[in-house]
């Protein structure tokens, strides 16, 4: 079978120790996830902002369940192919669930498969089919790291999203000649075949397909958030927001609620319930400028329930620890153990709040390294 010119990738050609090293770990080590591929699809994609720049595509994929599968995407289907991207396929049903900004960058496998044009490379027409009929409701999502359509040698620049064809008179001719040549395939013969195929039971979703527009990735500078021990994580929205989780903890009926709902609402209940599990509070602060969450978690003091509550603190950056002056030391350090193994490593410090005894407020400082 006749491919297209490859451009030649630069480095020295293996050597026979790397092969002898490769054929030991070959053979010592698994490769579960990707023994899991189970099927090759051939089909075509052009970038999101630009119909012009298309490239047959190699798909090799498995089924994460019914309704989703993941495929790596090659050049070709020969052994020295180049890895150029990935795919997610999922089913109508799990794409109408995404948020609208997800959407556009999703494309539909409707027309291509009615089509004709993806296929599955030296599978029996009857047993391709079978699958064909259910890839056509699918939607995909897929990503270019490599553009051999530039001649690149190696994989430059950002990830490019793709799209997928939609109609008539997108896929440039030569290309299908091609591909149909090398796998002796008539695209409109195969098209006449899947007619009786149906389409996604809910149409086209407007937003999918680029919502029809075109979508370019854009490489931006931006300030580098701080890392996780300075509150990196969930919740933070296009760098504009920092989310920080704190948790509360100490023994029962030492005034953790109270303390939140003091700091959270300025509300304090004499007669407040003992806590069960857990629960959290968001407040928010501005600092220089920038919004900061502090997501404030209080726990159960409770004895029976800790094994559970030192699971809440994973993720925390920081710690109030409420106690009785009367107790010592030894006592605070029952409960530093599961604080340090669940909290993020770079918990430092914390504030070790007490009453006011005698007319005079205790605050210690304290290290959790
Ligand atoms: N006088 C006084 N009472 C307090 C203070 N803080 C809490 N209390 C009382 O102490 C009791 C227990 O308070 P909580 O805030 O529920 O204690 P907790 O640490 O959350 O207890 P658990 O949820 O069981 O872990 C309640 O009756 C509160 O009213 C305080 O600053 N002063
Ligand atoms: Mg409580």
């Amino acid at each position: 079978m006749e491919r297209p010119t490859q451009p030649v990738i630069p480095g020295e050609p293996k050597k026979t120790t790397t092969s002898l090293i490769e054929k030991a770990t070959g053979t010592i080590q698994g490769f579960s996830p990707v023994n899991k591929i189970h099927q090759h699809l051939c089909a075509f994609h052009f970038y999101a902002d630009d119909m012009n720049r298309q490239v047959e595509a190699h798909h090799y994929c498995g089924h994460q369940n019914e309704e989703m599968r993941q495929c790596l995407i090659y050049d070709s289907p020969e052994a020295d192919a180049r890895l150029i991207g990935l795919e997610y396929i999922i089913s109508e049903e799990l794409f109408l669930t995404l948020p609208d900004a997800e959407k556009p960058l999703w494309h539909t496998h409707e027309y291509e498969v009615k089509s004709g044009v993806l296929f599955m490379p030296g599978l029996p027409v009857p047993l391709q089919r079978k699958d064909l009929e259910k890839i056509c409701k699918t939607y995909g999502k897929t990503i270019h790291f490599w553009q051999v359509d530039k001649g690149d040698n190696l994989p430059l620049g950002i990830p490019q999203v793709m799209m997928a064809l939609t109609r008539d008179g997108q896929l440039h001719e030569n290309l299908a000649q091609d591909v149909e040549k090398r796998y002796g395939l008539s695209f409109e013969k195969e098209r006449e075949n899947r007619a009786y195929m149906e389409g996604l039971k809910h149409g086209m979703h407007q937003l999918a397909n680029a919502a029809g527009k075109g979508l370019k990735t854009v490489l931006r500078e931006t300030d580098c958030k701080p890392g996780a021990g300075a509150g990196a994580g969930a919740g933070e929205d296009e760098g504009e927001e920092y989310l920080f989780k704190v948790v509360i903890i100490g023994d029962s009926a030492m005034g953790k609620s109270n303390l939140l709902s003091r700091y959270a609402r300025n509300e304090f209940n004499p007669h407040s319930k003992s806590t069960i599990g857990v629960e959290f509070q968001t407040q928010s602060i501005e600092i220089d400028g920038k919004e900061i969450k502090a997501q404030i978690w209080d726990t159960t003091g409770q004895e029976r329930f800790r094994a559970v509550t030192s699971a809440y603190y994973r993720g925390a950056v920081g710690a109030v620890r409420t106690y009785r002056l009367r107790y010592q030391p030894p006592h605070l350090l029952r409960q530093r153990r599961p604080l340090a193994r669940g909290a993020q490593k770079e918990v430092r410090a914390c504030l070790r709040f007490e009453l006011k005894v005698n007319g005079k407020l205790h605050l210690y400082p304290c290290t959790f390294t």
